[in-house]
């Protein structure tokens, strides 16, 4: 857990940077969008992982902020990515507490304002828990934003305390399957069913099922051969900065 002082000090200072991680199209492994992570540039310990920072965020009820900064950060690279002729969409992770927000709304619309970019390029990833968390506040908050074009998403499916009658109730653009299920693949012939099951349920959803954790060249032939279109991985990328994002986008990967 970093220090408040850290935190406050990170955000004044700009010791925080987005990375991106690219989306591919499992067919053409073509780009299709990215998942923006959080990376911290310590003064004295170097660039680090988000984990401490954002539980920080969260003790120090300064989670909104984060959040808020996270956000902003991604509409600016929406519009230089536009810049570079790459017109994808970004992903952006986004807590439980910044869902019960009442705020966020408004702070997504001046934001799409302010930078010219329609919300439709942007999704927000949703850990499972909290998509399926039985509230009434949730279900409204995502009903309002998927209408204003907001993509929905998600995150870590299958790792949660999955509450399959919710998935069918709520209102969803994609499940991202969670990283284990792909990286055991070979381990045990019961990730490929639960692969299969949640494209199944996504093909019923009309949403988008996208695989995390691609590492090899034999999950990726296994994952088309299961029908999953989209994917995130090592095999691809890590999260990089945005302007090696571009370079890739525009190369081959
Ligand atoms: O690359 P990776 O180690 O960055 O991400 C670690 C965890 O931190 C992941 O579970 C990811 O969802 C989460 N995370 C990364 N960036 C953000 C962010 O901007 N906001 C939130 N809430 N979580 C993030
Ligand atoms: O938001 P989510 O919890 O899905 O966060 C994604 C996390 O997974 C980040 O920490 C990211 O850096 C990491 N990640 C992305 N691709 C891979 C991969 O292929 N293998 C592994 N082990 N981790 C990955
Ligand atoms: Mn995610
Ligand atoms: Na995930």
């Amino acid at each position: 857990l970093a220090l408040k002082a850290d935190l406050q000090r990170a955000l004044a200072r700009n010791e925080l940077e987005l990375y991106f991680q690219p989306k591919v199209n499992l067919q053409t492994l073509e780009i299709v969008g990215a998942e923006c992570l959080l990376r911290w540039n310590h003064p004295t310990d170097g660039l680090l992982f988000p984990g401490p920072l954002i539980e920080a965020a969260e003790s120090y009820n300064m989670m909104n902020e984060l959040g808020y900064w996270t956000l902003e950060t991604a509409f600016k690279g929406l519009v230089d990515f536009d810049m570079q002729g790459l017109d994808i969409t970004l992903s952006v992770n986004i807590s439980p507490t910044q869902l019960y927000d009442t705020r966020l709304i408004a702070n997504l619309k001046s934001l799409s304002h302010k930078y010219g970019i329609h919300l439709s390029r942007l999704e927000l990833e949703l850990t499972e828990d909290i998509a399926v968390s039985n509230s009434l506040m949730v279900k409204k908050q995502l009903a309002e934003l998927h209408a204003l074009g907001i993509k929905i998403a998600v995150d870590d499916f299958g790792k949660g305390y999955s509450n399959l009658a919710y998935i069918r109730e709520i209102t969803l653009d994609a499940l991202k399957i969670d990283k284990t299920f792909v990286m055991e693949l070979s381990d045990n012939p019961v990730n490929k069913a639960i692969i299969e099951a949640a494209r199944v349920i996504g093909n019923a959803k009309h949403c988008e099922v996208i695989a995390e954790g691609v590492e090899t060249i034999e999950q990726l032939h296994v994952l088309r051969e299961i029908g999953i279109k989209t994917g995130q991985g090592y095999l691809f990328s890590k999260a990089i900065p945005s302007h090696e994002f571009v370079r890739l986008a525009h190369s081959d990967i």
